[in-house]
């Protein structure tokens, strides 16, 4: 007996907690006996993607790709995290066509100015500096998700408070059969 295999596709800024907080939710699935993947920059851009950079058409083939690998776990029966930045309603939409009810919408809310802040890779302040151009929520677009299934916002809840919440809202969504 098996749990519906799940696209959890997380959206939202640079440095907003959305490859932290799907991390610690594969943890807390794992540990109710969920089989898993995650996908995020670290492991996608690093190979698959390695030749798309961060242009309006790389960004679009970036979600292309991912979705098409995301079906073929999904076809594995994984329950399929994804974390990227995903900035156009349209490819988020595409995905919500492909993958109907299994795709899952987790829009991570943390406003800009706190992913500013944070800047762990320093890209925000490059950004401003004018060394780095097309840096999402500063001079390239952030199209925010207008109906998300689950939205957290880790500037007002601790990365493990926000896995919580989604794993209490997500396993009733997994006793649904596939
Ligand atoms: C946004 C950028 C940029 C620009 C490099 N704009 O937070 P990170 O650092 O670790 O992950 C970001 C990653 C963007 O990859 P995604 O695949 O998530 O983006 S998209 O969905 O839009 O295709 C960020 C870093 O690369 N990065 N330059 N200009 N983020």
């Amino acid at each position: 007996k098996g749990h519906a295999p799940l696209l959890l596709w997380f959206t939202g800024f640079s440095a907003s907690g959305k490859s932290t907080v799907a991390g610690l939710l594969e943890q807390r699935l794992h540990d109710h006996g969920v089989h898993t993947i995650l996908l995020d920059g670290d492991n996608v851009r690093s190979g698959l993607n390695q030749d798309l950079g961060l242009s309006p058409s790389d960004r679009k083939e970036n979600i292309r790709r991912i979705g098409e690998v995301a079906g073929l776990f999904l076809d594995a029966g994984l329950v399929t995290l994804c974390a990227f930045i995903s900035p156009y309603h349209a490819e988020r939409s595409a995905l919500r066509d492909k993958f109907q009810n299994r795709f899952v919408e987790i829009h991570v809310s943390t406003p800009l100015e706190v992913c500013r802040t944070r800047d762990p890779k320093g890209l925000y302040a490059r950004a401003e500096q004018g060394i780095l151009t097309g840096m999402t929520g500063l001079d390239a677009p952030y199209e925010p998700p207008e109906n998300p299934d689950l939205t957290i916002d880790t500037s007002t809840r601790s990365p493990e408070a926000c896995a919580g919440l989604l794993l209490s809202q997500i396993l009733p969504m997994l006793k649904r059969q596939p």
